[in-house]
């Protein structure tokens, strides 16, 4: 094709996975995307130019694609994507597992020589030192696109020591590095205490001053936590189990130290695959919208609910659905099912309590049908009975379906409802800081800095 025929890309979206967390989370989230057009993940291509144009208006310009190198004219599909971690296991395994899909080799990888010891202080140091100095983030990035990017999807544990800063570093990084407007959108995972292994007092330091960043630096903040996604998970076990997984395809003698978290990571790669293709695909909806809605609220911070949980087996791989599963009046009778979830550990009360007459949602809807003023209705219906959110505060987005694709609602809701929840957090890490203060201290956190993240965060979700 010469140059002049081919259509005009939009400026591309990138994912950049911080952590062992985050890169779970991301290569889920691809291998989702690609079994949304039936492509094999194990070796995603198109084939023919029909394909050719069905992916296009799939993936917009998340993915990357070029000459042919299969030997069969086919075109490998490759996603802008970088997995970033100071311990070299988590990007490896995935890369040994799926070296078709990440074919840019370490092109797709940066890791430094070991973790950050649970410790956000010494990981932003370590980002400083090795991610500028031995690593050319930018020279990386740009393999990934050359052009102007339009936007980052980050996600990370914010418990831990690498994900929770060097997310924050990097989104600070694009956000007062680059000249051009670009969108940051974070996906921030919450550790279930008691149960991950995180230490209580330092996860929480770590967190405040992720979330720190996160209200600095990020356009469309989204949080979810483990405690949910663990229950989750359990509730719809048996589906599941029968669901493949990038976890299914680790090396066997490797899996164990993701085995755990399959569904988890499931659940949340379906919320973040809608967010992407809620502006990849052709919508009216740009990533930078996301920008204008959160702007303005405090605390300006989204929790996904989702319909269904998991999607149905059956509809992964090349399986056609024959017309089942894809329609509104599926959706209505999975939440009737209780199918549905809502990715943030608070609960009804908390909602009545603790939200607020401002509180919003973007509503992401990939249904087969005219989505008409009815089903509309009947959806702005279910979301006022758990969620006291005005006509007038909902964005609508549709999502366009392909055959044989299941329905699919993701609603991003704003409320201050969380704030409670962090603010425990918060008093956890004000209480901690004495103790950890020499340790943090060490690695360049000033007792100032951190007491000024606390009252940022305290203020915001006050
Ligand atoms: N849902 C989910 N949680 C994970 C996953 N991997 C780790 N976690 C959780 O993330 C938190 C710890 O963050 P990690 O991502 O392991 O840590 P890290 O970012 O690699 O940082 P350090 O290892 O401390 O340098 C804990 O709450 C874990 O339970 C995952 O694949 N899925
Ligand atoms: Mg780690």
């Amino acid at each position: 094709m010469s140059k002049l025929s081919a259509p005009l890309p939009p400026a591309p979206v990138l994912t950049v996975c911080f952590g062992h967390c985050g890169i779970g989370l991301g290569a889920e989230t691809y291998r989702r995307l690609l079994l949304d057009v039936g492509a094999d993940p194990l070796k995603p291509a198109i084939k023919t130019s029909k394909d050719e144009s069905r992916v296009l208006k799939r993936y917009g310009s998340t993915i990357l694609r070029f000459s042919p190198t299969y030997g069969s004219g086919e075109i490998p599909l490759i996603p802008r994507a970088l997995l970033v971690d100071l311990d070299p296991r988590a990007a490896n395994l995935i890369l040994q597992s799926y070296p078709d899909l990440f074919a840019l080799r370490e092109k797709h990888v940066i890791y430094g020589s070991g973790g950050a010891a649970r410790n956000w202080a010494e990981g932003r140091s370590r980002f400083n030192h090795e991610m500028k100095t031995k690593v050319d983030i930018k020279k990386q990035l740009a393999e990934l696109s050359p052009e102007p990017v339009r936007g980052y999807v980050v996600p990370f544990a914010m418990g831990g020591g690498t994900g929770s800063s060097f997310a924050s570093s990097f989104i600070e990084f694009v956000k007062t590095d680059s000249k051009d407007p670009t969108t940051v959108a974070t996906f921030g995972l919450l550790p279930e205490f008691g149960w991950d292994p995180v230490i209580f007092e330092s996860a929480a330091i770590n967190i405040i001053m992720n979330l720190e960043h996160q209200i600095k630096y990020s356009d469309c903040s989204v949080l979810f936590s483990n405690k949910i996604l663990r229950q989750l998970a359990h509730q719809h076990e048996k589906r599941i189990q029968k669901v493949p997984s990038i976890i299914d395809d680790l090396p066997k003698e490797h899996e164990v130290g993701w085995k755990d978290y399959k569904g988890m990571n499931l659940i949340v790669a379906n919320a973040i695959s809608m967010f992407i293709s809620s502006f990849a695909r052709e919508t009216e909806w740009d990533m930078s919208n996301y920008r204008t809605w959160l702007t303005t609220k405090r605390p300006k911070f989204a929790i996904p609910w989702i319909v269904p949980v998991v999607p149905e087996e059956g509809q992964w791989g090349k399986e056609l659905l024959g017309g089942k599963n894809n329609t509104m009046e599926d959706i209505i009778s999975k939440i009737g099912k209780k199918e549905d979830g809502l990715l943030f550990d608070i609960n009804e009360s908390d909602v009545r309590n603790n939200g607020g007459p401002k509180d919003s949602c973007c509503i992401l809807v990939k249904i087969k049908g005219e989505f008409d003023v009815g089903e509309r209705e009947s959806l702005k219906q279910i979301i006022k009975d758990k969620f006291n959110i005005q006509d007038s505060r909902m964005i609508f987005v549709k999502i366009p379906i392909m055959d044989g694709e299941p329905a699919n609602i993701t609603i991003l809701v704003n409320t201050k409802a969380i704030g409670p929840k962090i603010l425990e957090i918060a008093t956890e890490a004000e209480e901690s800081w004495a103790s950890y203060k020499e340790e943090y201290g060490k690695w360049g956190l000033s007792s100032d800095e951190f007491k000024q993240g606390l009252m940022d965060v305290v203020h915001q979700f006050s």
